[in-house]
């Protein structure tokens, strides 16, 4: 709570949402539907999310947008056009303002508000959520929409405060256009919102330099319009397309190769690169079924990779510094570019390899590092997020017994199918640590677990249940579950967000759920099928019924 606001009575809900983006929308349409009092609360003056604050240059999805897109309403599917195969960020939040207007949701939001904490009170079941605009809303559940990527990470370089030129974060991007003609401009971070923002910036900048502490692999998007014909065919193929999503290893219709590299030749297997290369993005790192559980398969992409990185960077020193050493490919997330290689053959563009010079501080003119100093008249920093969990923990969450989020998270996040976590009952996260989320298409598995959650509320109205709460060894179980699948691939090898490895503190744990969509949508089935296994569920009168 902000200092010297008070506290007004702001309501009592069934169901009170955090967050407007993809889940936090779905969230509030299924329970209103479903006969809840629902009130959603977001941060942003409007809905978006994710896709509200990231308005940096370039920024568009790496998933395509006739897979990312809600499911939920045919005509909705079938109204909506998308002009590239790849949606802009801008197209995004045009979308997902048409969805929040179609069905009527912006009046059951409260926007321009932070939620800053939520107790959960054990004598009525009954969460108390305050926000930074001094209210405080009382709802017997709580679901936490809040993102994976959303927490802004905003490292403590020495200095940073003194920077005298304009500071930019691509997690926060300003809403009105900057301009950047003139200017010498400086990024920190080569991840995805650095790679698609640098060759936009560089197109614009007198000067742009790079500072890279990690490379990281990325392929072309091939990015297009998509064509009348196109439109079309999808309209016509999309339920067999949302048929197989739904149940898929990532939520969307691809497949990997249909052989191992071991049963076909070196000509067929450069074929399949190069096939999958061409069809652009993230998929390239699944190539091949075995490609990020066996190293010597995984290497065979990276070497197909790395030829491709050469053939575009004209300075050989410049491309062995943009080719990855540290990390089987796709086990940190692909990065997907429009042109970010060949940006690095411009005149006005510097790579700055931190590895060999680290930053040593930022000053009022620009940045120093071990070697040299570069002036800058624009910082920008593409620096991630704290991913998964930061969101979650940066609201003091305290629920029953005592239980504070960041104890119960401090060894890494434990949770029941990702939903749910013992000590907090009638709380639920979409998207969070534990599920497929960041692994899968998040508009999926978004529509997945709310619609979970809300057929799990809906049981508990019609039994007369009002608490709902993982059990404790049913988390540990699923929990241990999550890190068992993990390391039966190269994943937990990388310095990943996955594993909190861009934090400093965080403890190392792979986060994301790698079992597959599909299989997780089957157990929360099963789950549910059985009678809410692992969960406990009270009844008004009071009896508690261990399942
Ligand atoms: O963040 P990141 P992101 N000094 O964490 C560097 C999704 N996404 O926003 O690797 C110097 O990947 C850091 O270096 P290192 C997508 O899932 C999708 O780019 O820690 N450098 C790294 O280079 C993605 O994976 C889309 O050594 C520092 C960079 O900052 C995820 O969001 C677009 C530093 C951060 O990269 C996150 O991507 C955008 C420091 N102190 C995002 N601290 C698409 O759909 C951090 N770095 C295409």
């Amino acid at each position: 709570m902000k200092n010297g606001t008070t506290v007004v009575p702001s309501g009592t809900y069934d169901v009170l949402v955090v967050g407007a983006g993809f889940a936090g929308l779905y969230a509030v349409h299924r329970a209103l539907g479903a006969g809840f009092r629902a009130i959603g609360v977001e941060a942003a003056p409007g809905v978006g999310g994710t896709w509200y604050w990231n308005r940096y240059p370039g920024a568009r999805c790496d998933v395509e947008s006739i897979d990312y897109s809600y499911s939920f309403d045919e005509e909705l599917q079938d109204s909506w056009v998308w002009s590239e195969r790849y949606a802009t960020q801008p197209e995004i939040l045009a979308y997902l303002e048409h969805v929040a207007d179609r069905f009527g949701l912006r009046p059951h939001f409260r926007f321009d508000r932070r939620v800053e904490s939520a107790r959960f009170d054990e004598g009525d079941a009954t969460w108390t959520v305050t926000t930074d605009a001094g209210e405080a809303y009382r709802a017997r559940f709580v679901v936490l929409a809040t993102g994976s990527l959303s927490a802004p990470n905003k490292p403590p370089i020495p200095g940073a405060d003194r920077f005298a030129g304009e500071v930019l974060f691509t997690a926060q991007w300003p809403r009105e256009k900057v301009s950047f003609a003139g200017k010498r401009v400086g990024i920190i971070g080569t991840g995805s919102s650095g790679i698609q923002s640098i060759p936009i910036i560089a197109e614009e900048a007198a000067s742009l330099t790079v500072f890279q502490r990690s490379p990281n692999y990325s392929v072309p998007a091939f990015n297009r319009p998509l064509t009348e014909d196109e439109q079309v065919r999808v309209r016509a193929e999309y339920p067999e397309r949302r048929r197989r999503s739904a149940y898929s290893g990532a939520g969307t219709p691809h497949e990997t190769y249909p052989k191992t590299v071991f049963e076909i030749d070196e000509a067929e297997r450069l074929a399949a690169f190069e096939a999958r290369w061409k069809e652009g993005g993230v998929l390239f790192g699944k190539t091949f079924p075995d490609q990020t559980v066996d190293e010597a398969v995984n290497k065979m992409a990276r070497d197909f990779a790395e030829a491709k990185i050469r053939a575009i960077v004209a300075d050989q020193r410049t491309a062995d510094d943009l080719i990855p050493v540290d990390h089987p490919i796709g086990t940190k997330r692909i990065c997907t570019d429009s042109g970010y290689y060949a940006t690095f053959n411009r005149e006005n563009v510097t790579l700055v390899n931190l590895r060999r010079e680290p930053i040593v501080s930022i000053t009022e003119r620009g940045i120093e590092t071990g070697g040299s100093s570069y002036e800058l008249d624009t910082l920008i920093y593409a620096t991630g997020f704290d991913a998964m969990t930061g969101a979650v923990t940066r609201i003091d969450i305290r629920g029953a017994r005592g239980a504070r989020i960041g104890d119960a998270w401090g060894e890494g996040p434990v949770t029941y199918l990702g939903m749910a976590i013992p000590g907090f009952p009638n709380l639920f996260t979409v998207n969070g640590p534990g599920s497929p989320s960041v692994l899968a298409n998040m508009v999926l598995t978004a529509e997945q677990q709310v619609d979970w959650v809300v057929d799990l509320l809906a049981d508990c109205r019609s039994r007369g249940v009002t608490e709902v709460e993982a059990r404790a060894d049913s988390a540990a179980k699923w929990t241990g579950h999550v890190d068992e699948v993990a390391h039966r691939t190269l994943f937990p090898k990388a310095d990943s967000w996955y594993v909190g490895a861009n934090i400093e503190g965080k403890r190392r744990v792979f986060m994301p759920y790698i079992g597959g969509f599909g299989a997780y949508r089957r157990t929360c089935e099963q789950v549910r099928a059985g009678g809410y296994e692992g969960f406990v569920l009270t009844a008004r009168s009071g009896e508690g019924a261990s399942r």
